[in-house]
């Protein structure tokens, strides 16, 4: 099945479903035959970047090397899907000018603090509150939007399936697939 590689690049606060949704897209993606690589927190942080922590230097630095890395994997002809916070914008700007027009396709999957912190699916902001974790994106660390990402994903009033077609729709939209 021919495709056009791009990277896909989910940025959000903690909880607010990228990983959810690039694993979802990713099994859609699959099913069509696309050639996709996901990376995220499980195979970067404790691999490739395990020598980083989340201060803002080292959050420059993750998204740089993942940046590096997707440009990789979209040489070599992959969809590739990423799933960090990158709040920095500065940062995903860089990732954007790694590439060519059209092959950073930035999904900003958007929900509120407030929504993240009921999810807290890994008790990380009770224990931010707490003060048991310093420099909590949305709570002492900051998060800066997208101005003009290409999509938007908002996970508080779409479910992973209308959010995973939207992404789908773009794609077909845009003559990636
Ligand atoms: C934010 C943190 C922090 C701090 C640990 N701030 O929900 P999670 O657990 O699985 O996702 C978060 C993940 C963020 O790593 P990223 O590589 O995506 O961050 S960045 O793009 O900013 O470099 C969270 C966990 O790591 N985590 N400490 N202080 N998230």
């Amino acid at each position: 099945n021919r495709h056009k590689s791009a990277i896909l690049w989910f940025t959000g606060l903690s909880g607010s479903g990228k990983s959810t949704l690039s694993v979802e897209l990713e099994k859609s993606l699959y099913e069509m035959g696309i050639k996709t690589f996901r990376l995220d927190g499980d195979n970067i942080r404790h691999g490739l970047n395990s020598d980083l922590g989340f201060a803002e230097k080292d959050r420059n630095e993750n998204i740089r090397r993942i940046g590096e890395v997707s440009k990789l994997m979209v040489e070599a002809g992959l969809m590739t899907l990423t799933a960090f916070i990158s709040p920095y914008k500065k940062d995903r700007e860089f990732v954007r000018s790694l590439m060519e027009e059209g092959e950073f396709i930035e999904i900003y999957v958007h929900a509120s603090v407030e929504e993240c912190e009921n999810r807290d699916p890994k008790g990380l902001y009770k224990k931010a509150r707490a003060g048991k974790i310093n420099g909590f994106t949305g709570i002492d660390s900051p998060y800066e939007m997208p101005v003009e990402p290409e999509l938007i994903i908002n996970t508080e009033v779409m479910t992973i399936n209308e959010s995973v077609l939207k992404i789908i729709s773009y794609l077909k939209e845009h003559h990636y697939m």
